[in-house]
């Protein structure tokens, strides 16, 4: 029997790669997604010289595409070699918050590409994992919510609704699934330094780093490990909602931080 398979989105940095970085090392096959193309193949690199070299070629594998692009989901996702088509855990990790203005200043931009990535995208590579984890009566989603699909902050309006959305859809796909065997867990993370905050300041890096001063934040690795527990648990378990900050946080509003 070949080791379990897992597709995580978003794998070229932060959480993702952690992820990718976490299962390979513990011997399952992984399939790493995202833009980045130069970084799929250093990471596919690296996780292929952890077992030596017997069947290095077999234990990773780069999709590279946007998940905004519905052709290039399904293209991709419809493509992948027969060995690679049984994914037993999928982790939706790909996502980003652009800009932290008012709702009156946002930039139409910054809206569409967080609902277009952190919901439709979400919802382009589900729809085409799902049939194939129905076929075989088993799967496991892993959908990475935020703290921000828990309660709203200012001026993180859109951002804060489309990890919302994250809550509702989580909620709603482990209805529908459930009669076909397959878990959902949902994970939402509060702050943690990865790309995320550079990304969403459009390349500051001096902003980028004020959420996390005075505080340790959570790191990657600290996700990947949720997503191991959670894929690991006996068949008869599953993790609905996992919600973790910082021991320095208590809510989007109320953190401690060291002068
Ligand atoms: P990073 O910016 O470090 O990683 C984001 C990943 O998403 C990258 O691999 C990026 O790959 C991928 N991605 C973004 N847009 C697209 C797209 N259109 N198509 C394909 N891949 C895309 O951030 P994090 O690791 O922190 O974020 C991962 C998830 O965790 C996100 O959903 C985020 O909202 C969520 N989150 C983050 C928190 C934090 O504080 N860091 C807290 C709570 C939740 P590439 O650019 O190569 O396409
Ligand atoms: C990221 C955490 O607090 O920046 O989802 O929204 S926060």
């Amino acid at each position: 029997m070949s080791a379990p398979l897992i597709l995580i989105t978003g794998a070229t940095s932060g959480f993702g790669e952690a992820t990718a970085r976490r299962f390979a090392a513990e011997g399952w096959r992984v399939i790493i997604t995202g833009r980045r193309k130069e970084r799929l193949d250093a990471l596919q690199r690296e996780l292929e010289g952890l077992h030596g070299t017997m069947d290095r070629h077999d234990r990773v594998h780069c999709l590279h595409f946007d998940v905004r692009d519905h052709d290039a989901v399904v293209h991709a996702l419809a493509a992948l070699p027969k060995e690679w088509q049984e994914i037993d855990v999928l982790v939706n990790n790909a996502g980003l918050a652009a800009g932290l203005d008012p709702i009156q200043d946002g930039r139409l931009d910054d809206w569409e590409r967080m609902l277009d990535t952190n919901v439709k995208g979400l919802l382009y590579v589900s729809r085409a994992v799902i049939p194939g984890m129905i076929a075989r009566g088993r799967g496991h989603i892993i959908n990475i919510g935020s703290t921000a699909g828990k309660e709203v902050y200012p001026k993180g309006n859109v951002y804060c609704a489309s990890k919302h959305a994250v809550d509702a859809l989580s909620k709603g796909m482990r209805q529908d699934l459930l009669p076909h065997g397959i878990k959902v867990t949902q994970i939402c993370p509060g702050l943690a330094e990865t790309e995320f905050s550079v990304v969403r300041f459009h390349g500051d890096e001096q902003k980028a780093k004020a959420p996390y001063q005075g505080l340790t934040p959570l790191k990657g690795e600290d996700i990947a490990n949720l997503a191991w527990f959670a894929a690991t648990l006996p068949a008869h378990v599953c993790v609905n909602d996992l919600v973790v900050t910082p021991t320095a946080q208590a809510s989007s509003m109320v953190v401690h931080r060291q002068a």
